[in-house]
């Protein structure tokens, strides 16, 4: 599907995605009998809430915030099980890190959800979605709902569309059309007291929403009656709010066969500095530090750093260091993975403007 082709004119550059029933699949996913059974992650006494179910659980009515005493009547069978919260946040960093190797341009708005602003990648927005759902779900086992369109409401809204595992394009020619029929909680901005002013006037979905003027919403709301007003129109101009710079770059492969023949590692090493330099130079980054990492067949990690007083992306220099790392290592058995990475890094705009200070 070429969308760039398609009838909307506005570019379809804003990605939101988020995990499904986040924890509770991460309890799936390290305890392979949970699967196809009700999971509910919760507090473990019955005073406690839900934290969430898995879509099979929601059959039964659990959700979020429920009383676990309640989640139990519902779902006498349920498996409920405490969080551990250590745990999903690696989940999510790895996740993350995937996202990273993808795009830049990242706004973390949660443990599991996010927006991408994909306007400088130079591929179709699908495909970058497939790509990335392909990658989370070969290194976690987990799906997730990914929403495109050209702006952060449309986006978040195309996401909760098909969940689980799914994908939903809004583009411009669909508004309105996509918008009226929806209940007005949908709108970000309008929670449960804002909702009931409105009932409380006949006003139940967008369309009915349509009918006020902004003057009016802006005398009920005061200033959110102004985005009140553009979000149901399909209009949202907020922008994407970085909120991690990235820390490091890096390349890193298991081999088919575990190898201690220098050649062959001195290989691996001038292929992966090339693609490293190959990254780096594409997202206009250059680092100070080189890290080289192997492990060896007993699954023994060393690795060894070497920091410069100037940043470099380019690929000799990177090789030569890595060269350098690998001679301080002492191999005694065979090696089955190799990284270098690139760290304490400096965006080139970044050097532009160390030049002109
Ligand atoms: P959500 O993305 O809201 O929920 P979810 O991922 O479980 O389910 P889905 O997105 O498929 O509807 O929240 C992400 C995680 O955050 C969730 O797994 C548990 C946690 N969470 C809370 O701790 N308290 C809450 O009230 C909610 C809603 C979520
Ligand atoms: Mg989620």
């Amino acid at each position: 599907m070429n969308l760039q082709d398609s009838k909307n004119r506005t570019k379809l550059n804003i990605i939101h995605v988020d995990m499904d029933a986040f924890y509770a699949s991460v309890e799936e996913q390290d305890n392979p009998r949970l699967k196809g059974l009700p999971v509910i992650v919760g507090g473990l006494s019955n005073h406690g809430i839900v934290t969430t179910a898995n879509y099979e659980a929601r059959k039964y009515g659990v959700h979020s915030a429920m009383p676990i005493f309640m989640a139990k009547k519902k779902c006498p069978k349920g498996c409920f099980i405490p969080p551990r919260m250590k745990r999903y946040r690696d989940v999510s960093k790895e996740v993350f890190s995937i996202l990273y190797d993808f795009i830049d341009l990242i706004e973390q708005v949660s443990i599991d959800e996010a927006y991408l602003d994909i306007s400088k990648i130079a591929m179709e927005p699908i495909e970058i979605v497939m790509k990335i759902k392909e990658k989370v779900m070969l290194n976690t086992g987990l799906t997730m709902s990914v929403g495109i369109s050209y702006n952060k409401f449309l986006a978040k809204l195309a996401s909760d569309w098909n969940k689980p595992n799914g994908i939903k394009v809004i583009t411009e020619d669909m508004i309105p059309e996509i918008l009226l029929p929806l209940h007005i909680r949908k709108v970000h901005g309008i929670g449960p007291k804002s909702a009931k002013k409105l009932n409380d006037i006949g006003i139940y979905n967008i369309k009915d929403l349509l009918e006020l003027s902004e003057d009016f919403l802006i005398e009920l709301f005061g200033k959110a009656g102004m985005e009140i007003y553009s979000r149901i129109r399909g209009i949202d101009y907020r922008k994407i709010n970085t909120t991690r710079e990235r820390k490091s770059l890096g390349v890193e492969r298991t081999f088919q066969e575990a190898t201690n023949d220098r050649t062959t590692l001195v290989g691996y090493i001038e292929k992966f500095s090339e693609e490293l330099s190959y990254d780096l130079k594409n997202k206009g980054i250059q680092g100070r530090t080189i890290t080289l990492k192997i492990k060896d067949e007993n699954f023994t990690v060393q690795t060894r750093s070497k920091t410069l007083n100037e940043y470099i992306n380019n690929f000799s220099q990177i090789f030569d260091i890595a060269l350098e790392l690998l001679d301080e290592i002492e191999i005694n058995c065979k090696i089955r993975l190799i990284g270098i990475t690139s760290s304490n890094l400096m965006t080139s705009e970044l050097e532009q403007l160390s030049l002109f200070d």
